[in-house]
């Protein structure tokens, strides 16, 4: 069993107008005590998502020695291993979990996105190091978001599993120590480290501890 950060920080490509804008965004995470971080983005250029990987991956090794950051990369098993990530997030349209192991070999970091928990049970099966959850509250990061779970989905989640469950959506500072004390092991936050990250994240460890 992994040990789980409470904190899952994911650097949306779209809520930066710059590769500069991402990597002082993904810095200031790094910063503030964050391991875990999830490069998301959707428009899908693989080019440039190689690029910014590459760069988010050099760095996350630069500077003080900090514990170890794990990357995780959205959708693409290519692209993590291309960019040497440390795991990869896959949704239920995405490659199978088999289909990525199979690319990312036994070590790396395999997470599946659930929304039901008949999904979520189909996902336990499989080889993903842990599952995550949602959208727990309202969102507005995701296109055509499933419907809310609410606390009681994370409850019935964690029923479900035990593997580590990540809660996401609409996980903000006010609300992340509900969706723990429901039964997550980490929340994954997309807008609410956006307008001051290290502040953000700080407050996060501070209400998740
Ligand atoms: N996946 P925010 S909700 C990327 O339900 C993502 O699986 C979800 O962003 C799911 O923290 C979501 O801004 C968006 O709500 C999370």
């Amino acid at each position: 069993m992994i040990l789980f950060p409470r904190l899952y920080a994911i650097l949306d490509s779209s809520a930066h107008e710059s590769t500069q804008g991402l990597l002082a965004f993904a810095d200031a995470l790094i910063a503030s005590g964050c391991t875990l971080l999830q490069y998301r983005n959707k428009g899908g250029n693989a080019r440039v998502m190689l690029e910014q990987a590459t760069q988010l991956r050099r760095l996350s090794r630069a500077g003080v020695p900090t514990p170890h950051v794990r990357l995780i990369m959205n959708d693409r098993a290519d692209l993590c291993v291309a960019a040497e990530f440390d795991g990869v997030h896959v949704g239920q349209d995405d490659l199978s979990p088999e289909s990525v192991r199979k690319i990312i070999g036994p070590d790396r970091w395999l997470g599946v996105s659930t929304h039901n928990p008949e999904q979520l049970r189909e996902a336990d099966l499989t080889s993903a190091d842990y599952l995550a959850v949602g959208p727990v509250f309202a969102t507005s990061s995701k296109n055509n978001p499933d419907p809310v779970v609410g606390l009681e989905g994370v409850r019935r989640a964690r029923q479900l599993t035990r593997k580590p469950l990540v809660a996401i959506g609409g996980i903000n500072r006010a609300n992340a120590a509900s969706a723990i004390e429901a039964g997550a092991d980490s929340v994954a936050v997309i807008s609410d480290l956006i307008r001051d990250p290290r502040k953000s994240a700080e407050e996060f460890f501070r209400v998740l501890r």
